[in-house]
């Protein structure tokens, strides 16, 4: 079944647009920090391939996989200068960098994953794409990552549970003030570094989906997976803005079409595999604990919203847009 959603994708992009005649062909390194086996790498290798077709070979892509590039703080400092056109990225380390994808990391802001795609067809989300592309790293699609939950060596199933807890979190201030809120140790740390950290006591815990936590060897080095789904963050397509605004508004298309395309496929699999990878982590002996009751957690993140928007006033009007958002 994938090969044929793949190649009924490229078939629907390719029709979708004309044929371009090859004049001056440009290749794009694309940074992606999952390897194989993760749902995004899989997507990536279809944009790519898309790209390619749908452009009739005027715009390459090169996907270098498992963070080969670096760590991603530097790739998304590294397209928005140029120095790499694109990559798919979290959208959480993006919030140091545009105040307005910062809405997408304050813990709970979105009531589900469908909630949240939502939210990012509309105004809130054209604001948050005006912000990443004036700063060099536009979003032309948007990738699904499920929700974030806590992960160590004993359940964590209230605020309480973090207590003392050394846990390793994205680069971005909203995770360390919503780790330090519930009286935790925030470590923020590069995604490379986070299973020999767990691995020799470096850190008690971190957070993540299930396909990261599977894919990387996370589960092989911790024990319980509580589900607190504390985040909700989307990833995107994200491309160096002049690159892609130098490109004529018919290949500007055409890229779009196999971005969007690629997202769909993305989502598919996300479905099938977030589950699978549950699956698997539950079968090599990881306990997942269910929390009936999330309103702890959630009344615990009130000092972290206050100050934030204490510090950002204007961030108001997006929180606002999400929490209105059916
Ligand atoms: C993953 C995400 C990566 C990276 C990683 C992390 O779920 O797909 O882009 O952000 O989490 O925790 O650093």
């Amino acid at each position: 079944m994938k090969r044929t959603l793949q190649t009924s994708l490229i078939a629907a992009v390719a029709a979708t647009t004309m044929m371009a005649t090859a004049v001056s062909a440009e290749t794009w390194r694309a940074w992606n920090i999952h390897s194989d086996g993760h749902p995004n790498t899989a997507a990536m290798d279809l944009f790519a391939e898309m790209v390619d077709a749908t452009t009739n070979g005027e715009v390459k892509v090169d996907v270098f996989h498992g963070g080969v590039l670096g760590s991603q703080p530097d790739a998304l400092e590294q397209v928005s200068i140029g120095a790499i056109e694109l990559g798919n990225f979290n959208l959480g380390p993006i919030g140091p960098m545009v105040k307005e994808a910062n809405l997408v990391s304050l813990p709970f802001i979105f009531k589900s994953v469908p909630h949240m795609f939502r939210v990012l067809d509309g105004e809130a989300g054209e604001i948050m794409a005006k912000g990443m592309a004036d700063a060099g790293v536009m979003p032309i699609a948007w990738f699904d990552a499920g929700a974030r939950s806590f992960y160590s060596q004993k359940p964590i199933e209230t605020p309480d549970d973090v207590k003392g807890l050394k846990i390793r979190v994205m680069n971005n201030n909203l995770y360390t003030a919503m780790i330090s809120a519930m009286g935790g140790n925030p470590s923020p740390m590069a995604f490379a570094e986070v299973q020999q950290a767990l691995k020799t006591g470096v850190v008690d815990g971190a957070e993540n989906n299930f396909p990261s936590f599977k894919n990387v060897g996370h589960y092989e080095v911790t024990t319980h997976y509580s589900l607190s789904e504390h985040l909700i963050i989307p990833e995107c397509i994200c491309v160096n803005t002049k690159k892609f605004e130098a490109l004529s508004p018919e290949l500007q298309s055409q890229v779009r079409a196999a971005a969007k395309g690629a997202a769909l496929y993305q989502r598919a699999l996300w479905e099938v595999q977030s589950g699978q990878a549950r699956t698997e982590v539950e079968a090599a002996g990881i306990k997942v604990n269910e929390i009936e009751d999330k309103s702890p957690f959630q009344d615990a993140m009130d000092s972290v919203y206050a100050e934030y928007l204490k510090a950002n006033p204007d961030m108001k009007k997006l929180v606002d847009l999400a929490k209105s958002t059916k």
